[in-house]
């Protein structure tokens, strides 16, 4: 499907990654946009020549000058509750975002990936288990790379997407070869009015897709009405066509149905990343890769920066990163991931901002394994109140000193806040970043 853009009155409203790769296409379509963000100075603006486009608005949008618009096209980060928005809407005229604009204009094939976690992990591994088999997929959208500016990689074969809610709730012609919902878990709560607003959105991904694969032990992921006649894929982690199996007594990933490798092969670690494994498998055997290069991946990849990762054992004691735990349900699966691995005590450092979760779904696994419970942020308080040996702390630097005060020889130190990071830091990134400084200077 192709639009044409000429002709047409678009503005990009929110000028961040996709904000901006949006102008570029739009540009090299030969539109003249109208350029708003509701931020004084948004980063990178100053890319854009300004006299090629129709105007740049910085500050409060101008509902008036959006609703005379053909087309608005909103960024992820924006609600689309804004009341301009709203009232541009509902004038008649057409909201899109970024992705919706890729789907118009791509005519290769799409393997799309949701889900509350797991996301990253599962589109790098179906990206990596692609270009292994000699097909040169690209992995874009909410892991970091904008859609749009994947499209002008003339040499891409398969485009292997990560979709947050916010991006599939602005997208309707996205066709998928095949499509995934890993988990639904409380996220976001502060955009959706609730849990069923919030799985609607994620069940977006199901639409005009021809295999859908989702989760046996969550029924929130189970294709619905919007997944047509889309073959559906269960994964599980009992003995099933994709799921876990005994071979001569060892625990074996199973994939269509046949044996592909002992679990103790695969290089990532806990039982949601055997989940990851087997939903990757799934998706790009579908697209085309071969077993030998999906085994090949999961033996090697030994996953992303800022999930479940080790940043330093010393004197017995480990200290691991796993900053991009934004919600409640990645904190609980890296307790649970972790915890039977350790032989002393856990010791966690959680809290941020929760976005609107209920937090009290952290309270029994807090109180079943974790020694001590360090909070810090916003909804730091929130949380301590959940455990009887919580310490609120000012910042980062001050949790890792608190926990080296109390850690000892067979102990784990983890940070996995079950909150965003945007009340403290720039991203979940720079607050891993800040994680591993701090444990190493301890050392030093
Ligand atoms: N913002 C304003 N005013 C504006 C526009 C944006 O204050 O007018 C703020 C937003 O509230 C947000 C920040 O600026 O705090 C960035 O928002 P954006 O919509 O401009 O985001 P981009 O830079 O375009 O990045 C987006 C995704 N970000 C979001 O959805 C918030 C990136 O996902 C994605 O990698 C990128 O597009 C490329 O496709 C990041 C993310 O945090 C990783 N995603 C959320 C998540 O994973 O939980 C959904
Ligand atoms: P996303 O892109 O959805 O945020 P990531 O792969 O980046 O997912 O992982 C984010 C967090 O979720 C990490 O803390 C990780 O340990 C946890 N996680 C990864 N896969 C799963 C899963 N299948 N179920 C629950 N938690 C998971």
């Amino acid at each position: 499907m192709q639009t044409n853009l000429n002709a047409k009155r678009i503005a990009v409203v929110g000028l961040g990654l996709s904000g901006l790769a949006t102008v570029r296409f739009l540009l090299a379509q030969g539109v003249k946009p109208v350029l708003m963000d509701s931020r004084s100075k948004p980063a990178g603006l100053e890319q854009i020549a300004a006299d090629k486009v129709d105007g740049i608005y910085l500050g409060e949008f101008d509902a008036n000058r959006l609703a005379q618009m053909d087309m608005i096209i909103v960024s992820p980060g924006l609600a689309l509750s804004h009341p301009a928005i709203r009232f541009a809407k509902a004038q008649g005229v057409e909201v899109i975002g970024d992705i919706e604009l890729f789907a118009r204009f791509n005519n290769k094939p799409v393997i799309a990936i949701t889900g509350s976690n797991g996301k990253s992990t599962v589109t790098t591994l179906v990206a990596e288990m692609l270009q292994q088999s000699g097909i040169k997929a690209v992995a874009a959208g909410n892991i970091g790379l904008p859609v749009l500016d994947a499209l002008r990689k003339q040499d891409a074969e398969v485009f292997v997407l990560e979709l947050s809610s916010f991006q599939l709730d602005t997208t309707s012609s996205l066709q998928s070869q095949a499509s995934c919902l890993l988990n639904v878990s409380a996220d976001h709560l502060d955009r959706y009015a609730d849990m069923a607003a919030y799985t609607a959105s994620k069940q977006r991904v199901y639409q005009q897709t021809t295999l859908a694969v989702y989760n046996q032990a969550d029924p929130l992921t189970y294709p619905g009405t919007t997944a047509g006649a889309a073959e559906p894929v269960a994964i599980s982690l009992a003995d099933a066509a994709y799921g876990i199996k005994q071979v001569k007594g060892q625990p074996w990933l199973n994939v269509a149905g046949e044996p592909l490798l002992p679990v103790s092969q695969l290089a990532i670690t806990g039982s949601h990343n055997q989940f990851n494994a087997l939903a990757a498998a799934a998706l790009a055997l579908h697209a085309g890769a071969s077993r030998q290069a999906i085994a090949r991946t999961l033996q090697q990849f030994n996953g992303l920066a800022h999930r479940c990762q080790l940043v330093l054992a010393n004197k017995g004691i480990r200290w691991v990163n796993d900053s991009k735990a934004t919600n409640i349900g990645a904190t609980l699966a890296a307790i649970a991931g972790l915890r039977p691995d350790i032989s002393g005590k856990l010791i966690l450092i959680a809290g941020g901002d929760a976005k609107g979760a209920d937090l009290s779904e952290l309270q029994p696994a807090l109180q079943r394994d974790v020694s001590h419970l360090i909070t810090l942020g916003r909804d730091g308080p929130a949380i301590a109140a959940l455990h009887p040996h919580a310490i609120q702390v000012k910042d980062l630097t001050a949790a890792v000193q608190q926990a080296a005060k109390l850690a000892q020889s067979g102990d784990m130190v983890l940070l996995s806040p079950a909150c965003a990071s945007l009340d403290m830091f720039k991203s979940y990134a720079e607050r891993g970043e800040l994680f591993a400084k701090a444990v190493k200077e301890l050392k030093a």
